[in-house]
């Protein structure tokens, strides 16, 4: 299914249809034949069953939900933001804990009654009572109408949730709009992303997989973003902002110097300065798009000097490419997989696996016990030992040279078959 850590959900049914299968199912699967001739006490069981079940199935049909609902708090940091951005974590909490309140009354309606069936001293008492006690969990119940109806809704969106995978090797591709992010990513993956000649086509983030040396990598297209305040970024824009901030990945930040998107190089420059802190610690790659219309060189000077201050940024690499004519397409791969992956290996070092791994390792080195030379010692017959030499007249002769002289094998020669 979807998202790594965000498993499949099971439907959640609308209040009327959650009241109609625990109602039904109370009726189906307890006992219905009761006579009033019958002693009191069998009579009080015979209802105290039938209220108990039936708070026994709100109960687990409840609890199956409130697992299946993902904790916020459990989830990988970019899971439980996404979800925030998405759904709103306040409203998403608020869900779950009226279901969990819900759950709790109607146990304690449930208690209740049955405490009075005990007390019931008539079929027509006991009767009475069971009917009120289902009659209480199923108003409970229908006050749970809005907060089931908007968890249904999270998890249809969650089911088609792109599978991101928070753990892996990610390439993370953003920029202004429309200056052809999609288009990369299409190019270097079988994603399929829409790809359209106006701003903010892509609306949601999506996923591709490439492979690079022998690994398996994952490229994430997010949509565009303007640059303003972040308490004014709308939900679109979020997601991107989002993915940056939580994912361990390399930073392709697209530019457009034809301005064709729309954009200022100015703009797209200043963008850049803001989000800068959100991958300050990751790999960056300024990639400058469309060189078919203009490249870096071809640029008003005002405008190169804003690029190349951010290019002479420390940790910043910066490649040319064009998604029309796909040159520099894969050496902006390339480098990017290669960035990655040396800042994985540098992150490896600092960390703290590197020293239990270096403590089990000896490194020998001798030194020095006395004064006394050492030379190496090599055998005279080493030493004296000739370099072989065809035209030497004193080398040792070779059954090869025998053969040279008779023209014919020595072997067949001496056996006389040749
Ligand atoms: N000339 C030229 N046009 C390009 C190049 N790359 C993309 N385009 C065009 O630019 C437009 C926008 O491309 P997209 O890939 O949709 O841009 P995007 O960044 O994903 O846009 P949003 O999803 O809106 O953020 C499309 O019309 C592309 O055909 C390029 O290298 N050269
Ligand atoms: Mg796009």
């Amino acid at each position: 299914m979807s998202t790594s850590g965000l498993k499949a959900i099971a439907p959640v049914p609308t209040a009327a249809d959650f009241l109609d299968i625990v109602l039904s199912k109370t009726q189906r699967k307890t006992p219905t034949v009761i006579h009033k001739n019958f002693k009191i006490s069998r009579i009080r069981n015979f209802y105290m069953r039938k209220v108990k079940f039936c708070q026994d199935c709100f109960d687990e049909k409840l609890g199956a939900i409130l697992t299946e609902f993902p904790m916020l708090d459990d989830l990988h940091p970019f899971l439980s933001s996404l979800m925030n951005v998405l759904y709103d974590k306040n409203h998403y909490k608020l869900a779950l804990g009226q279901l969990r309140t819900a759950r709790h009354l109607i146990d304690h309606v449930a208690k209740d009654y049955c405490r009075l069936l005990k007390f019931g001293d008539s079929l027509y008492r006991c009767k009475q009572l069971k009917k009120a006690a289902l009659g209480r969990m199923a108003t409970i119940m229908r006050r749970q109408k809005d907060p089931l109806a908007y968890l249904e809704q999270v998890r249809q969106h969650i089911s088609r949730l792109p599978a991101i995978d928070p753990n892996t090797r990610t390439l993370l591709v953003c920029g202004y709009p429309n200056v052809g992010k999609s288009s990369f990513i299409n190019k270097v993956t079988r994603a399929d992303v829409d790809v359209q000649p106006y701003a903010f086509t892509t609306k949601s983030l999506f996923v591709g997989h490439l492979d690079y040396k022998y690994l398996r990598w994952q490229v994430i297209d997010t949509p565009g973003i303007l640059d303003h305040p972040l308490e004014e970024m709308n939900t679109i824009e979020m997601q991107s902002i989002t993915a940056m901030a939580h994912l361990k990945s390399a930073i392709l930040y697209f530019m457009d110097l034809s301005e064709q998107c729309g954009y200022t190089v100015e703009a797209q420059c200043k963008l850049f300065h803001s989000i800068k802190p959100l991958f300050a610690t990751k790999p960056t790659v300024l990639v400058l798009n469309k060189i078919d219309v203009m490249k870096l060189e071809e640029l008003h000077p005002d405008n190169r000097a804003l690029v190349q201050e951010i290019i002479d940024t420390e940790g910043v690499i910066c490649v040319q490419t064009s998604c029309a004519t796909e040159e520099g397409v894969m050496d902006l791969k390339n480098k990017a997989c290669d960035a990655l992956l040396a800042h994985r290996v540098d992150l490896k070092m600092k960390g703290s696996k590197i020293t239990s791994v270096a403590n089990r390792i000896h490194v020998a080195q001798p030194k020095p016990r006395d004064d006394v030379v050492r030379a190496p010692c090599i055998p005279d017959a080493v030493k004296n030992r000739k370099k072989f030499d065809k035209d030497d007249p004193d080398r040792p002769r070779l059954l090869r040279d025998e053969e040279l002289e008779q023209g014919t094998p020595v072997n067949k020669a001496r056996r006389g078959d040749g």
